[in-house]
């Protein structure tokens, strides 16, 4: 079937590449690119509209990346860490990368002879156009490319920090093994604003989806990034900490002006980043807010209860399927070369560096302005 002539042209592919990677080294031409790790990860968890990392596009690349901030974690945690943990969490046996550090990784990315980027989206293409595969990557499968990529980032992260907390090593954290991070430790008890109930009992509890005490990989994983979770009662706790954080008169309820100033400006920045509208910035946004606010105030009381937050939560908080497209929805509008709103094999391979210039660091003086369309 399909299936298998797929295989049979990934196995070519490989041998190619495997063929290429053994050829002799030559000295490197000039470039005007340099493919480029990122280097630096914020360990918190992504909260309201903070930085959201690009997702890496290259399996390849991520599997790099996801080594050495690893490696980065390891070392901030095992620094200051006891021993108990310095032995367990030494790094695993399992496929060592074949470079000795990672300035060797960044080097063979930028070594065309044996990471070819035209051979690396010739492999990746048929991957991604799957839905139906008809030649043509569309948006929805673009998405669901990097979204699928991006989950798998979020686990490995959980996965890690789940190491951390689970002290008893038995694949659970309860409630008595795990302790707040730092961040949330530090944070001024008297400063109304943000995540202040974060790691509290409250939050733990509506993540635990089967209510047996215990969170598993899934539920810690929930309760770290709530916004992507399925759990209504956890959605449900989002709603509250949200009136939380926003309720400066602490009436335990969102008045208009306490809407206003602050999530209208989240939803209203959601909807114009997914639907390209246009943009405005004056007192005449009160009109549309009010109207907002009115449709959201279902017993028209006048104020915004969490459970009338519900249909706009995923706006204020956007989940991984949001920056997903966001991401996609960029991609094509650099490669779409005859602009029929999906990408050919051919544009892709014609703009390889929108695909990698998640780690593209230009000294050249085009400006592909990646970083700055995702904040
Ligand atoms: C990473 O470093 C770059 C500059 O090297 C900086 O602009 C960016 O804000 C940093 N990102 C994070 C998440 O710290
Ligand atoms: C990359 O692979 C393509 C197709 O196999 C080939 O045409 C191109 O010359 C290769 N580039 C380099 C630098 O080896
Ligand atoms: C914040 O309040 C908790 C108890 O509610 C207390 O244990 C903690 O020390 C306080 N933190 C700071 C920085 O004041
Ligand atoms: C969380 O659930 C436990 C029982 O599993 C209960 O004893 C505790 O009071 C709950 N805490 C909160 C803040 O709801
Ligand atoms: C964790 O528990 C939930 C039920 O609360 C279950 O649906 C899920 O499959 C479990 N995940 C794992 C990794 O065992
Ligand atoms: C986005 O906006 C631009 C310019 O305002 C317009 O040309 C384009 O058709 C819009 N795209 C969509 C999908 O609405
Ligand atoms: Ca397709
Ligand atoms: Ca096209």
């Amino acid at each position: 079937m399909a299936r298998a002539s797929v295989f049979i042209y990934i196995t070519i592919a490989l041998l190619v590449l495997l063929l290429i990677s053994q050829s002799p080294k030559k000295p490197a031409n000039h470039r005007h690119r340099r493919l480029k790790l990122r280097s630096n990860f914020t360990f918190a968890p992504p909260l309201h509209h903070s930085h959201h990392n690009p997702i890496a596009f290259d399996p390849l690349v991520a599997d790099i990346e996801r080594r050495r901030e690893d490696r980065k974690w390891e070392k901030e945690h095992l620094d200051r860490a006891h021993s108990e943990l310095a032995h367990d969490s030494a790094p695993a046996a399992e496929s060592q990368p074949e470079w000795e550090d990672f300035m060797d990784a960044e080097d063979y990315l930028n070594d065309e002879e044996r990471f070819n980027v035209t051979n690396r989206l010739v492999l990746l293409f048929p991957k991604v156009d799957v839905d139906p595969a008809d030649g043509f990557v569309s948006e929805d499968e673009l998405t669901h490319w990097n979204l699928k990529q991006a989950q798998r980032e979020v686990l490995h992260r959980t996965q890690r920090d789940m190491d951390l907390h689970d002290k008893n090593r038995d694949g659970f954290v309860s409630f008595q093994e795990y302790q707040p991070p730092s961040w949330v430790q530090n944070a001024d008890n008297n400063s109304f604003g943000y995540d202040m109930g974060w790691w509290k009992e409250e939050h733990f509890n509506a993540s635990d989806a089967d209510g047996d005490g215990l969170l598993n990989l899934t539920e810690f994983n929930d309760f770290l990034h709530p916004a992507d979770s399925k759990n209504p009662k956890l959605l449900q706790w989002l709603c509250k900490e949200e009136v939380r954080e926003r309720d400066t008169d602490k009436d335990e309820k969102i008045n208009f002006k306490e809407f206003f100033h602050g999530l209208f400006d989240l939803v209203r920045n959601y909807d114009e980043e997914s639907h390209n509208s246009s943009h405005q910035f004056d007192d005449s946004m009160e009109t549309p807010a009010k109207t907002l606010f009115a449709q959201l105030d279902k017993d028209g009381d006048g104020y915004l209860s969490d459970v009338e937050l519900l249909p706009i939560i995923g706006k204020i908080h956007p989940s991984e399927h949001y920056y997903a497209k966001q991401q996609a929805d960029y991609i094509i509008s650099q490669a779409d070369t005859d602009k029929d709103g999906r990408l050919t094999l051919t544009e892709m391979i014609e703009n390889p560096y929108v695909f990698y210039s998640a780690i593209f660091n230009d000294d050249d003086d085009e400006d592909y302005g990646f970083h700055d369309e995702f904040r």
